[in-house]
């Protein structure tokens, strides 16, 4: 619970101290993985406790054992994070590993072990406010202030963990040197069953018609927000004020309608074209 206040800088980004230390930092960036390693990479807010629990229930042939006995957290730690060393099984496999750091970082070391990779990618509007909401209730990062202030601070790239825009293009720009699978939020909320099948067949890992249906029921948003292996209502109240809402908040696409004056919509446009406009990826949102 100490170093609440403290800043870490790593690789051009800024990172919560709390979890994160100059040491923790260094042992990810020089992580040896294993070709059978999974690791998920996400933006913060853009799906990664879903994907962890998908990849949970991918594995368990739908079983949801782990799910509801094990935090989301020891069952696919962060590899930048202190405690990873102490949870990170030394064998067995596929070990599921979670990281919100940039590309550059750990790319090498991907390369070299052949280890695979999903990247879960969110329409960036709904991610801002997604994170803003987030703010408020994370002691271990700084007060949001308003919404304009953290909309400002999101399309600059000075909120924590950096900026959304390097990120994505980062990790998307090594499709073809990694085994890289590239799904979204939006295609999960449109169609989780054969978002399952898809990575379940990538993995290698085909699933029974019932099996799949077991991981829809177990990874819906009703039931996940009840879940308190996945849910975060296990973390104190001196880490996640509770009072301040959920981190199971709304599961929804296209919050950001509810949150954009058009005046802040027209600047994100703006700027999401201007840094987007160098990029071939395709992406499965609307922007309006
Ligand atoms: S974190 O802090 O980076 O790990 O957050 P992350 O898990 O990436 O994102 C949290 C948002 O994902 C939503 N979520 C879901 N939406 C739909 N269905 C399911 N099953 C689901 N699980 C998590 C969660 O509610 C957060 O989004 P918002 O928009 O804030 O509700």
């Amino acid at each position: 619970m100490d170093r609440m206040q403290v800043t870490e800088a790593f690789a051009g980004v800024a990172l919560p101290g709390h979890m994160h230390t100059a040491e923790s930092l260094r042992f990810a960036s020089g992580f040896q993985f294993r070709d059978t390693d999974v690791l998920i990479a996400t933006y913060p807010k853009s799906g990664t406790t879903w994907m962890q629990e998908i990849l949970t229930l991918i594995l368990s042939k739908g079983d949801p054992e782990s799910a509801t006995t094990i935090p989301n957290w020891a069952r696919a730690p962060w590899l930048e994070q202190t405690y990873f060393r102490d949870v990170l099984p030394e064998t067995g496999g596929p070990r599921l590993i979670t990281t919100h750091l940039p590309c550059q970082v750990l790319a090498p070391a991907l390369r070299q072990a052949k280890a695979k990779v999903i990247y879960v990618a969110r329409n960036p509007k709904d991610v801002v406010v997604s994170f803003y909401h987030f703010h408020k209730m994370a002691k271990f990062l700084p007060d949001p202030g308003s919404f304009e202030d953290f909309l400002l601070h999101f399309l600059d790239g000075t909120v924590q963990y950096g900026s959304w825009f390097q990120h994505i293009k980062g990790w998307l720009g090594q499709q073809l040197d990694l085994d890289l699978f590239y799904i979204t939020y939006e295609e999960l909320h449109k169609d989780l069953s054969r978002s399952v099948e898809r990575i379940a067949d990538w993995l290698g890992f085909p699933l029974q018609p019932e099996e799949i249906r077991a991981i829809e029921q177990h990874c819906s948003f009703s039931s996940m927000r009840e879940n308190a292996m996945v849910n975060y209502t296990l973390i104190p109240c001196e880490i996640m004020d509770h009072s301040q809402g959920r981190f199971m908040r709304k599961g929804m696409v296209g919050d950001w309608k509810d949150h954009f004056s058009p005046l802040q919509n027209m600047l994100f446009q703006k700027i999401y074209k201007e840094e987007m406009q160098d990029s071939s990826l395709r992406f499965h949102w609307a922007m309006d």
